[in-house]
């Protein structure tokens, strides 16, 4: 069985985006493949993070994981720094990579834009991505295309290894949604829809109730042209809720163009929100329900530790090969 991998991070909300550019895409994939889905808190850390807020994030973001219909019957749902071989993969990895191929990221330079002080871990962060994916020989990595790039480098670090110290690692494939991967803001359809994004009218949050989605849905922005038609060069704001509409309703982008032909943006955008509303609604009573019961805590132990047995083999796999002497 072909084996797929992917992590979210719990670096704030998360937002309608991760869902339809990730989450609801991992839930189709728990039957097809031997599936590792984890929450990737050491990531989260690449930017400076409240303690008590990442812990409440990272508990919300396991819950929703399930909520949204992971089964940890069927996939290995668990929290990256419970695994240690992921860090200690993740040294290696850094080790094997370049300062230029690093600066290239586009996702470093656009988090590190403006700041003063950029953290270290931001930069290296590709090199930890890297070792998540390779401890576990994954062949599909479904990820939007902003992380394309990311994949693009595992690759090259996954065959560098590879050439030097013998085959090793396995190269893995990016799974990329061909159409609307990526969910931009709702107040600027130049940038995606972010988390830690600090405007929240920027985003749909998965737990943001029916009120608030609906306000925030009427507050995005339009053109003053009144046609919903998709046009993503001309027409960027209404083409990407045009983009949530067609995912969330399960239709196509003509379909909506025929269903709101004659109609302002007003009716399109209340049918919009409640669309939204559909899908998040059930998912946010099933998450009130799990997190009351306590038993994500239950479900990320028994996710860490089919992990870890994974993870464990191919790291001290790879030490050998660098030259470590192995305990005996
Ligand atoms: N706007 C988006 N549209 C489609 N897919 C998205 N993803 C994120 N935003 C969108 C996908 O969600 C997965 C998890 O991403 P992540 O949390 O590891 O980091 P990210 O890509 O940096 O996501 P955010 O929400 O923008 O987080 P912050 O604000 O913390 O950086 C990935 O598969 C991503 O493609």
């Amino acid at each position: 069985m072909k084996r797929v991998l992917s992590g979210i991070q719990p670096s704030g909300k998360l937002t309608l985006g991760n869902y339809l550019g990730a989450l609801k895409h991992f839930v189709t994939m728990q039957d097809e493949f031997e599936s590792y889905f984890m929450i990737v808190d050491l990531h989260a850390i690449t930017t400076p993070q409240d303690p008590a807020a990442l812990r409440e994030q990272i508990e919300s973001v396991a819950t929703l994981f399930v909520a949204a219909g992971l089964n940890p019957e069927k996939s290995s749902i668990f929290l990256q720094s419970h695994v240690s071989a992921h860090a200690e993969l993740g040294w290696l990895m850094t080790t094997m990579s370049y300062m230029g191929e690093l600066e290239r990221m586009t996702q470093f330079k656009d988090k590190s834009a403006g700041k003063e002080s950029i953290p270290t871990g931001l930069f290296v962060y590709p090199t930890l991505m890297a070792a998540d994916i390779l401890l576990y020989n994954a062949d599909f990595v479904p990820v939007g295309d902003d992380q394309k790039q990311h994949l693009e480098l595992t690759r090259d670090l996954a065959e560098r290894f590879n050439h030097r110290y013998g085959q090793t690692f396995h190269t893995p494939e990016p799974l990329i949604q061909k159409f609307g991967a990526r969910i931009m803001s709702l107040d600027d359809a130049s940038t995606k829809m972010s988390k830690s994004n600090p405007n929240e009218g920027s985003y749909v949050a998965m737990l943001d109730e029916p009120g608030k989605i609906r306000k925030k849905i009427k507050r995005a922005t339009t053109d003053s042209e009144m046609r919903v038609h998709y046009d993503k060069t001309n027409k960027p704001e209404i083409s990407n809720l045009m983009s949530i509409y067609a995912h969330c309703a399960g239709l196509t982008l003509e379909q909506i163009e025929q269903e709101f032909e004659g109609k302002g943006y007003g009716d399109f955008k209340k049918a919009l929100a409640e669309r939204v509303v559909e899908v998040l609604e059930p998912i946010q009573q099933r998450y009130e329900k799990l997190r009351a019961s306590g038993d994500i805590y239950d479900i990320l132990k028994l996710g860490a530790q089919r992990a870890e047995e994974t993870a464990q083999q191919k790291l001290q796999e790879a030490k050998e090969k660098m030259g470590f002497l192995l305990p005996r």
